[in-house]
């Protein structure tokens, strides 16, 4: 059976690529940084006892920023399949952290790919690259495929394009099966709680159990083309089993506005919202609430718009077009946004139902 080698398995996707990976048999390997406290929650349930025998999903301390630590673990390992998806991978931080992200995010890349060349890999190592539809940035052209022309807007967006072209340069320089999957926003109960989706539906379970009034929002006016997780780790697997090494644009090709992001998940918890003012005075007021488990007002201002949250440069319309990935490589996404937002609005609701039950039992 096939070893993978997975970058970033502590977050979203490295969790859900896992698992995948280990129902297909695979010897699943992931690369995880020291923390001062424990960051494995989104994969505690795949552990196993580094004691046990016949071990599958094994654990090794590691950093982009360290090629030694890569080359180190790469050749202990000898995967067959490599997916980088480690990054520091908030976009408004990374205005922040800039180097950091240019560092991780850019050079990570560079820093796998040449440890792949100078182990003599490029014949057994197929390698995965985690970009992004961020590269599209400033719209130049609706929907959004594989020869559309990019124009990052931010330092993540441009980091991310160093590794997509040293992705690129790899294979036709060494022959590598390197690989870019162009991914669109893709979101989940595993999402970090500081992405926009996860926000709101956090935001949303504790307003809904009386933990708080309202939720501070930044640019809901921007449009992104959201799918789920799951569907997507399992296109991250069959990039890498078509017989040419090529780039995929992994998308549903529907868009919607954060504001309406924003309704659809309000109405899970049978709040019907309507938004009034403009610009940052705007205001989400609940006009009826049907759920009478839920401590909902008429007329709470439950959204407010915070300038903290804009960015600098924004990108305002993301839609994809997969029509590559779903006539080469047969994928097909298996959740609307509908089943998404429904998820995830009912995986917080039940996360704050225990903390507040932990709460008051202090
Ligand atoms: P997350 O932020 O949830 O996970 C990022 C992972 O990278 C975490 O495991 C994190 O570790 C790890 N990491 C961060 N810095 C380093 C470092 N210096 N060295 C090694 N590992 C590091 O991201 P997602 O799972 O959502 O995304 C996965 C990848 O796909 C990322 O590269 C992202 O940029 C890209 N992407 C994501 C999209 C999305 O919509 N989710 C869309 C397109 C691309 P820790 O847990 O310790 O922080
Ligand atoms: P994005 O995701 O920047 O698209 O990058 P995010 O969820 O952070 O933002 C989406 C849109 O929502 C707007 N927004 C807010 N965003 C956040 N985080 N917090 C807010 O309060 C808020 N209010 C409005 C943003 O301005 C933006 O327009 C994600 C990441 O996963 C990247 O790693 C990945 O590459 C891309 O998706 C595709």
């Amino acid at each position: 059976m096939k070893t993978a080698l997975i970058t970033g398995v502590t977050g979203q996707d490295g969790s859900y690529l896992a698992e995948f990976l280990l129902s297909k048999g695979y010897t699943v390997h992931g690369i995880k940084r020291r923390a001062s406290s424990f960051n494995t929650e989104r994969i505690d349930h795949l552990y196993q006892d580094p004691h046990a025998e016949n071990q599958k999903f094994i654990l090794h301390y590691g950093d982009l920023s360290d090629a030694t630590n890569l080359i180190k673990i790469i050749q202990e390992t000898q995967p067959d399949e490599i997916y980088n998806l480690g990054a520091m991978s908030h976009v408004k931080v990374s205005f922040d952290i800039p180097e950091y992200t240019a560092n991780t995010d850019g050079i990570g890349a560079l820093r796998l790919l040449d440890a792949i060349r100078v182990l003599g890999l490029e014949k057994k190592t197929k390698i995965y690259q985690a970009s992004t539809s961020e590269m599209y940035g400033l719209v130049q052209e609706v929907p959004q495929s594989e020869t559309t022309p990019f124009y990052p807007r931010s330092p993540y967006a441009v980091a991310k394009m160093y590794a997509y072209w040293i992705t690129v340069n790899y294979r036709e320089a060494y022959g590598m099966f390197a690989c870019n999957g162009i991914l669109f926003n893709h979101e989940s109960p595993m999402r970090g709680e500081t992405f926009v989706t996860r926000k709101i539906t956090r935001g949303i379970a504790q307003m809904a159990l009386g933990l708080e009034k309202t939720l501070y929002m930044g640019n809901i006016d921007s449009q992104r083309d959201w799918g789920h997780a799951k569907d997507y780790v399992e296109a991250m697997w069959l990039v890498l089993q078509h017989d040419k090494p090529e780039d995929f644009v992994i998308a549903t090709g529907i868009t919607t506005r954060v504001r309406d992001f924003i309704i659809m998940a309000f109405n899970e918890v049978g709040v019907t919202l309507a938004f009034n003012g403009e610009g940052i005075d705007e205001v989400g007021v609940v006009v009826s609430s049907s759920n009478a488990e839920f401590s909902f007002e008429i007329g709470q201002k439950v959204i407010q718009i915070d300038p903290a949250y804009f960015r600098p440069t924004e990108v305002d319309l993301l839609i994809g077009d997969s029509t590559k990935a779903k006539t080469k490589l047969g994928w097909q996404p298996k959740y609307t946004l509908e089943m998404l937002v429904k998820e995830m609005v009912q995986a917080d609701v039940e996360l704050f139902k225990k903390e507040k039950y932990l709460k008051n039992y202090k």
